[in-house]
């Protein structure tokens, strides 16, 4: 038995005007109940530090550089790492990375029981538009802010597991959890914004978003035989709503910890890595099963073309 016990430490609503200190105030908070409840690792949210920014237009490049950290950790969350080493946790959060040569990146980062950073993510599929559409009900400016990841989706071996990240729209693609699952992932941790409303369906409703989110990490898990943690940022954000929904799920596609409000909220599951085995050796043992001769479209092709 390889045990993880892991929190999932979803954020309730942080809006445009609190600070980082503040919002990382409240993840202290939320790893201080973590390790009462002897979690091993705690996964929050997709860029956690800050309000969901891309969902305000901005045309001034000083004012986007504001939602942006420049290094990690930094002066506000250096406090986090500290509390985290302190209580011996691992933890995994998102956030808006500008590096030195000034490309803009919606990354993750996983750190191992001593604050030491040992993996970094930033995400690929990034969801909405670039320019102001006025068909929709609000905007979705991550294509405006951010260029798409560069680093692939890479596997770390910590605490003695293969870990993986992905980030908030990932979860909808099975490319994602398949090129992990190809290093033999056994945890797949992922933070979302998944805003309560579709901007251009607006008689979508929460049901079915919660739904199809459920769905697409359930289906993640147990096609590839691993853990998957989702974790929202979620309620109202200078009144846009965000949906909670935060899951754990077994390698068999069980969701086995769910969060029931959207609020700062902890979900605590002991995820025992092993049971990432059997699927890996059996059905979805890829070496055996698996026939690559077919799939040449998957990357060779991004829309669809019909045969002639
Ligand atoms: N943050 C993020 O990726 N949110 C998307 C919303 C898509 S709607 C443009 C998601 O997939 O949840």
């Amino acid at each position: 038995m390889r045990e993880i016990v892991i929190g999932g430490a979803q954020l309730g609503a942080i809006q445009k005007s609190d600070s980082r200190e503040a919002v990382v105030a409240r993840m202290i908070a939320l790893l201080s109940q973590a390790a009462t409840a002897g979690c091993d690792l705690v996964v929050f949210p997709e860029l956690a530090l800050t309000t969901f920014f891309p969902r305000w237009w901005m045309e001034d490049a000083d004012e986007v550089e504001t939602w942006f950290e420049a290094e990690m950790p930094n002066e506000a969350t250096q406090p986090l790492f500290d509390a985290a080493k302190q209580h011996g946790i691992a933890i995994t959060f998102g956030y808006a990375e500008s590096t030195p040569d000034g490309h803009h990146y919606n990354t993750s980062i996983l750190t191992d029981k001593e604050g030491n950073i040992v993996g970094k993510y930033r995400k690929v599929h990034l969801p909405g538009h670039v320019e102001f559409d006025t068909e929709r009900a609000f905007q979705h400016l991550e294509k405006r802010y951010f260029e798409p990841g560069d680093l692939g989706f890479p596997v770390w071996k910590n605490l003695d597991a293969w870990m993986g990240m992905a980030i908030c729209n990932d979860r909808r693609w099975p490319e994602m959890y398949r090129e992990m699952g190809l290093q033999g992932v056994e945890l797949i941790t992922l933070g979302y914004n998944t805003p309560s409303v579709n901007s251009q369906d607006g008689n979508e409703g929460l049901a079915q978003r919660l739904y199809h989110s459920e769905l697409s990490m359930t289906a993640g898990a147990y096609q590839n035989a691993s853990w998957v943690v989702g974790v929202a940022k979620a309620g109202d954000e200078d009144g846009h709503p965000l949906m909670g929904g935060s899951i754990i799920v077994d390698p068999n596609g069980f969701v086995v910890a769910r969060a029931e409000t959207e609020e700062d909220e902890l979900i605590v599951h002991a995820c025992d890595m092993d049971m990432c085995n059997f699927g890996k050796k059996t059905i979805f043992d890829f070496a055996r099963h698996r026939r690559i001769e077919h799939y040449s479209r998957i990357t060779g092709q991004t829309g669809v073309v019909y045969p002639k």
